[in-house]
């Protein structure tokens, strides 16, 4: 089944100068790049792609983490890779959830830690299924920055919306 899944290299990836290794470990998949841009993650955005884990003790701590707050590095790069089982080639090649289970040679396994506090910095996110890989690219992604129609668009003509041009 040719599916979409959303990469992101959090901000401990960025800060380790890991996005080259995990760009090569991703082109093992052979999935096609349709996607790619670095993101300024605001805390609504962070907020609402782990709404999941909301009630988690760990919540308040994972936002600051993926708001870059704990490395320094308020960025994180957005990808969207597509292609034949996109999601179960990436989460493998990611590796279990807990850095310290996921196999040595997955990226996880390769890159991630438990810090102190008990938090997962574990590099990258993979989405889980294709549900949760719709509702994350739709969030993080607008269809004209994607090269393929992955999901249905529409065209509106857009009045005051304020934003930024070339001068
Ligand atoms: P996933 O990233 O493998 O899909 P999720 O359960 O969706 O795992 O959790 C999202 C993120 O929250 C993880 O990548 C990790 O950074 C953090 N996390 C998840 N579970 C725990 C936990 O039990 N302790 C600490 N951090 C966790
Ligand atoms: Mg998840």
């Amino acid at each position: 089944m040719i599916q979409a899944v959303l990469i992101l290299i959090k901000p401990d990836g960025l800060k380790k100068s890991l996005t080259g290794n995990i760009l090569s470990r991703l082109a093992e998949t052979k999935l096609e790049i349709v996607a790619a841009k670095m993101v300024r993650v605001s805390e609504a955005l962070a907020k609402e792609h782990y709404r999941h884990l909301k009630d988690k003790p760990f919540f308040g701590e994972l936002i600051d983490y993926l708001l870059g707050k704990l490395h320094n590095r308020k960025k994180v790069m957005a990808l969207v890779y597509w292609g034949e089982e996109a999601i179960k080639k990436c989460r493998d090649l990611a590796g279990a959830t807990n850095p310290e289970e996921a196999e040595a040679t997955s990226i996880r396994g390769s890159y991630g830690r438990i810090t102190t506090s008990g938090l997962y910095e574990n590099v990258i996110h993979v989405s889980s299924d294709i549900n949760d890989a719709e509702r994350e690219i739709k969030l993080w992604f607008n269809p004209e920055e994607i090269i393929v129609e992955l999901y249905p668009a529409k065209e509106i003509i857009a009045k005051e919306v304020k934003k930024q041009i070339w001068a």
